[in-house]
């Protein structure tokens, strides 16, 4: 069986056991509609339903739907207007044609027409603020249980959406490399961009979020994605977040550059990476997420201590709280057809979460880890203004040493790892990387 054949009879399994456990019967996932901005006729970037694409590597098929009863093959309903106005996405012949029993319209009223007295048992998956979906009459919208039962399964990947996040972190590493080569020639952040994108033929709608491309100070805003057409004089550091898309799978990748060799900055920069890999290192089947974060901010003490931006021992800076001046966001979150995938606080499918530790409000994974998860370790270090504040004047703060931090914005690191029960885990940022020839 080819891979996307036994990924195909896993969702199918993962429906059927979900659809049982809540009590329904079928479910129709519509892949979403063009939405168009305030009194405009113009479509903002269409965004395919994930529950869509998790059945078929289809992201360009607005209106379309799936029908899913659980003994059945899937029905696909491809919506190919006839429209002189538009050019459509091409959907070339593929493997998953094979698969499912696919019927082309032409009109999206066709689909309630074809399923006859079927809808009414089905549930919908699916934005309904627009015809055909919002007129279905269906069993029910969106019910939560349900929702909730298919994205906890979703934290764990098949071997072809392995194959897919291999892809894209193939993808994404080509044009960070062109970013990174941009940068060093002096380029501006706009510059920068441009060249990721060319790099790997893509534009912006084709970017899974906005590519975080700072230079300098911009590092340490967190989702800087303002992109100034000079580039500032001096250059001192580049931090660039930027993924890619394969099969509506997505890559989210960080790495920060320095543009002296030496110097702390370009020393943190090694640092940082190895406290990045030394926690890949400690991933473990059955220890909590939570535990690595925690671990990350020992590590960022240590950092803190060793560049001398506090005063004090590891321990006290840590059991302080300071780190989270420095590393005020989550060490990483779960990805695959989201880039933060859903579901990262749930204890089981039955939608019991995981209890929060209000001292870190933004990590997005609590989860505990299990073979063939995909989540990002993405450590990071900053100068941020708004959260130093509090503490101007304090006698633990080396001011003279964060004051010359704040010009290179702040550190930050991030890779996608692949679980593995043997210890031995898949680094897909890494790997794509080296097949590259970068270390
Ligand atoms: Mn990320």
């Amino acid at each position: 069986m080819s891979s996307y054949a036994n990924h195909l009879s896993t969702v199918s399994a993962r429906f059927d056991e979900a659809l049982i456990a809540t009590g329904y019967d079928a479910v129709i996932i519509s892949a979403g509609q063009p939405r168009y901005a305030f009194q405009d006729d113009n479509p903002y970037a269409f965004r395919v339903n994930p529950l869509f694409k998790y059945w078929l590597p289809l992201t360009h098929s607005p209106q379309s739907a799936l029908y899913y009863q659980p003994g059945h093959k899937p029905l696909v309903f491809l919506y190919q207007p006839r429209d002189f106005w538009h050019a459509h996405v091409p959907v070339a012949a593929a493997e998953w044609q094979r698969h499912v029993e696919l019927i082309v319209i032409d009109d999206p009223a066709k689909i309630a027409a074809h399923l006859g007295s079927k809808i009414k048992h089905a549930v919908l998956l699916g934005e309904d603020f627009a015809e055909p979906a919002s007129s279905w009459n269906v069993k029910q919208r969106n019910p939560q249980a349900l929702l909730d039962y298919l994205h906890y399964q979703r934290a764990v990947k098949t071997s072809w959406e392995l194959e897919n996040l291999r892809v894209a972190n193939q993808r994404a590493t080509r044009a960070h490399l062109a970013a990174r080569d941009a940068f060093f020639d002096g380029a501006s952040e706009l510059a920068i961009q441009q060249s990721y994108l060319a790099a790997i033929d893509a534009r912006e709608i084709d970017m899974p979020y906005n590519n975080i491309v700072a230079l300098n100070e911009h590092g340490a805003i967190l989702h800087y994605d303002i992109y100034q057409a000079r580039a500032p004089q001096p250059v001192r550091s580049f931090l660039i977040d930027a993924g890619a898309y394969y099969h509506g799978y997505c890559a989210d990748i960080t790495r920060t550059y320095s543009s002296a060799t030496s110097g702390f900055f370009a020393e943190l920069i090694v640092a940082m990476d190895a406290k990045q890999r030394a926690l890949i290192d400690s991933i473990k089947v059955g220890k909590s997420y939570a535990d690595l974060h925690v671990a990350q901010h020992w590590n960022t003490a240590q950092l803190l201590h060793d560049f001398g931006f506090m005063k004090g021992s590891v321990e006290s800076i840590f059991e302080q709280g300071y780190t989270r001046a420095f590393f005020p966001h989550g060490l990483g979150h779960l990805i695959g057809l989201q880039v933060h995938d859903v579901a990262g606080h749930m204890k089981n499918p039955q939608g019991v979460l995981h209890e929060r530790d209000p001292n870190h409000p933004f990590l997005r994974l609590t989860r505990t880890m299990e073979d063939r998860q995909v989540f990002t370790i993405e450590p990071g270090l900053y100068a941020i203004d708004q959260l130093l504040e509090p503490y101007a004047g304090h006698a633990d703060f080396n001011w003279q040493r964060i004051d010359e931090l704040r010009p290179y914005g702040g550190v930050r690191i991030e890779d996608s790892v692949v679980v593995s029960a043997t210890g031995k885990h898949e680094n897909l940022t890494r790997d794509a990387f080296a097949l590259l020839g970068v270390r």
